[in-house]
């Protein structure tokens, strides 16, 4: 069979596109709740140890299924919507399609694979390690989907074979896993984990097969030495030391600086990022940055966006209008704060993109 092949897109000319989106959502997932305990989420794969579900013999951590979020969102029928996953041992990728999901009309999601060397219990030097890893594989594949006028079009960059050695090297380099392999070897629990996560992979192959792009490999050619350091988060900050949160905001924010300089407005659910960068009153981001509740960050992000856009056409706001960021945990996307995030993504993916009056004020 002929090799797929590969989209190269460059990062100049992704900044020199004229499109440009409504709200960037952009989900860290480092699979559970963690700044309140390390409890279980909808993000949290079958038998991790948890704090409401802890491994041992008797119970092996979650039971239950990792679930996938990011695909179902391609078929809700929106206008114009970019969806992508992230890791961020994989900078180049991750920060073309933060860029991208930027210069797309309509809105995006974007699901970033976020280490917790705390609650996956590891070493902090061990983040990007296990972070490559999780993609090298299988079980966090990097793909696209960018929906055009409805039509959902499936592309990937790497992650979608089962590689099962490396899997259980991943298992076993986490405390969080440590239960499937001492005292005995749980052969049935680490043979599902992996089963299911191929079950996951080959439907994505199937809608790859199915809505795949004319080159379905994309690749982001990213000069990283010629990019400017980003001036939105500042080094000081509570985060853990080689904490994934701080390795995703900060790739977010050189990715968004290239885009839109300072004229930026994130929105914070409550995590770990938004407490560990907002402490004792003190804020670490140099830009207008908004906490709201647990739950509704997205609602507010469309919210602030849209009302910039109705300023606008009342002439009482002349500027450019601010790029949109809203920041949310596994916690707050998968369990508490999911109809917030899906009504917002319906809105800003559809009901502003077909709305002339606001589409003209960007
Ligand atoms: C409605 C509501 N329920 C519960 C909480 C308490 N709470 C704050 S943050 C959080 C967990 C956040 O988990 P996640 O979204 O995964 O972010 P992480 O801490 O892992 O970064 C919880 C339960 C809250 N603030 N509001
Ligand atoms: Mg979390």
């Amino acid at each position: 069979m002929a090799q797929p092949e590969r989209n190269i897109i460059k990062f100049e000319d992704i900044l020199a596109r004229k499109e440009k989106s409504n709200v960037l959502f952009l989900n860290y997932d480092n699979e559970a709740f963690m700044n309140t305990g390390i409890q279980e989420s909808g993000g949290t794969p079958p038998f991790a140890s948890t704090t409401t579900g802890p491994g041992g013999e008797k119970i092996p951590g979650k039971i239950g299924v990792k679930q996938d979020l990011v695909t179902p969102f391609a078929f809700f029928g929106t206008k114009s919507l970019f969806l992508a996953t992230v890791n961020p041992a994989y900078p180049n990728d991750f920060m073309g399609k933060i860029a991208e999901a930027l210069k797309t009309n309509g809105s995006a999601f974007i699901q970033a694979y976020s280490d917790c060397m705390r609650g996956w219990r590891h070493e902090a030097n061990e983040a990007i390690k296990i972070s490559k890893l999780a993609t090298d594989c299988g079980y966090w594949p990097l793909y696209t989907v960018r929906v055009k006028d409805g039509v959902p079009v499936f592309s990937y960059f790497r992650g979608l074979d089962i590689d099962k050695d490396k899997f259980v090297e991943y298992l076993k380099s986490m405390g969080r896993f440590r239960h499937l392999f001492k005292p005995k070897f749980m052969e049935k629990e680490i043979d599902e984990i992996i089963y299911f996560t191929e079950q996951r992979n080959n439907r994505l192959k199937g809608l790859i097969e199915t809505f795949g792009a004319e080159k379905p490999i994309d690749v982001y050619r990213v000069n990283r030495k010629t990019l400017d350091p980003q001036e939105h988060l500042l080094p000081g900050h509570g985060l853990c030391p080689g904490c994934g949160a701080g390795m995703v905001l900060n790739q977010m924010a050189t990715a968004a600086y290239a885009v839109a300089g300072n004229n930026i407005i994130y929105v914070n659910n409550t995590s770990c990022s938004e407490v560990s960068t907002s402490k004792d009153f003190v804020t670490s981001w140099r830009v207008p940055w908004v906490h709201h509740l647990f739950e509704s960050g997205a609602t507010i992000a469309d919210a602030i966006s849209t009302s910039y856009k109705i300023l606008k056409s009342k002439d009482e706001f002349d500027g450019e209008v601010p790029y949109l960021i809203h920041i949310g945990g596994d916690g707050s996307t998968y369990d508490i704060g999911f109809q917030f995030l899906k009504a917002a993504l319906i809105r800003t993916s559809s009901f502003v993109e077909m709305n002339e009056y606001l589409t003209s004020q960007k």
